[in-house]
C-alpha cells in the first residue's frame, strides 16, 4: 500500500546533514544567483579565456544577455562572499559552505545530468592549511557514514582556482558499510589551496591570508550513500522513487 505522507528529496535531505556537520564545524551558509555572469563564474576564478570549460559544449549562455550565464559551479558564490565581507571591512578568518545547483551544457547518461546539485566548502585565514582541510573532509565524511570507518586520501590533481590541487577519495571499512563502498578506494571530491589570484579577485590580501576549498557533486554523493544506479531517476519526479527514502 502507498505511504500518503510527503517525503524529503534525498538531494534535501544531504544538503541538511551537511549543513549541520560543516555548522558544528563552525561553517556559515551562503547562496547566491544561478544566472552569474562571466567574471563570477570564470575570470575571478582564474579560469581562462579560452578554457574548454567555457566554451559552447559546457556553458549554457543567456541568450540576448551578452557575458551572462547559468552558473557551472557554485564557486561564484565563495567569491561574492569574500567580497561582501571584504567591502564591510571584514577580514579572515571565515568559513563557508555553498550547496546548491549547478549547470552543464552536456550530454545526459546514467551518471550525467545537464542540471545537477554541488556542495563547495571555503575556508580563509592567516594559517589554513591542507592539512586542516584533510582534518574537516574526514569528520564531515566520517559524520555522513557513520557507522564505518571512513579513510580519505589525497592525489595530485589541477584546477584553475586552487595551487595545489587534489583529487580526495574515500575508504569505508567495517560491516556497516554499504557493499558497494566498502573496502574500495572511491572517489568523492577535488579540493585544494585557494589559488592567491582567486584570493586577490576577491579582495583578500594573498600575502596575509591563505585558504582551502573543495566541492563535491551531490547527486553522486547521494548514488553512493543510498546505492542508487541512475542519476536521472533523481530528478525524475517519480514518486515510486522518491517514496524509497
Ligand atoms: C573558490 C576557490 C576555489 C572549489 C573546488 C573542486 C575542486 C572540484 C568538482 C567536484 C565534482 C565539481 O560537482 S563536480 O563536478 N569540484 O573538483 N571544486 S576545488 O574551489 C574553489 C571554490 C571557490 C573561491
Amino acid at each position: 500500500m502507498s505511504d500518503e505522507r510527503g517525503h524529503i528529496h534525498p538531494i534535501s535531505s544531504l544538503i541538511r546533514e551537511a549543513n549541520q556537520i560543516f555548522f558544528a564545524m563552525g561553517f556559515t551558509f551562503a547562496e547566491g544567483p544561478l544566472v552569474e555572469n562571466e567574471w563570477y563564474n570564470f575570470d575571478a576564478l582564474n579560469v581562462p579565456k579560452d578554457h574548454p570549460a567555457r566554451d559552447m559544449q559546457d556553458t549554457f549562455f543567456i541568450k540576448d544577455e551578452p557575458g551572462m550565464v547559468l552558473r557551472t559551479h557554485t564557486s561564484p558564490v565563495q567569491v561574492r562572499y569574500m567580497e561582501s565581507q571584504a567591502k564591510k571591512g571584514v577580514e579572515p578568518p571565515y568559513r563557508v559552505i555553498v550547496p546548491g545547483k549547478v549547470f552543464r551544457n552536456e550530454a545526459t547518461d546514467m551518471t550525467h545530468e545537464a542540471e545537477f546539485f554541488q556542495i563547495e566548502g571555503l575556508a580563509v585565514g592567516e594559517d589554513v592549511t591542507l592539512a586542516n582541510l584533510k582534518g574537516t573532509l574526514e569528520r564531515f565524511l566520517q559524520e555522513l557514514f557513520k557507522g564505518s570507518q571512513v579513510e580519505i586520501r589525497f592525489r595530485p590533481s589541477f584546477f584553475p582556482f586552487t595551487e595545489p590541487s587534489v583529487e580526495v577519495d574515500m575508504r569505508l571499512v567495517g560491516d556497516k558499510a554499504p557493499e558497494k563502498l566498502r573496502d574500495r578506494w572511491i572517489e568523492m571530491m577535488g579540493a585544494g589551496m585557494v589559488h592567491p589570484s582567486v584570493l586577490r579577485n576577491a579582495g583578500v590580501d594573498p600575502e596575509k591570508h591563505q585558504g582551502f576549498a573543495f566541492g563535491m557533486g551531490l547527486d553522486r554523493l547521494a548514488l553512493l550513500r543510498w546505492g542508487i544506479d541512475d542519476v536521472r531517476l533523481m530528478h525524475s519526479a517519480d514518486l515510486r522513487f522518491v517514496n524509497q527514502f
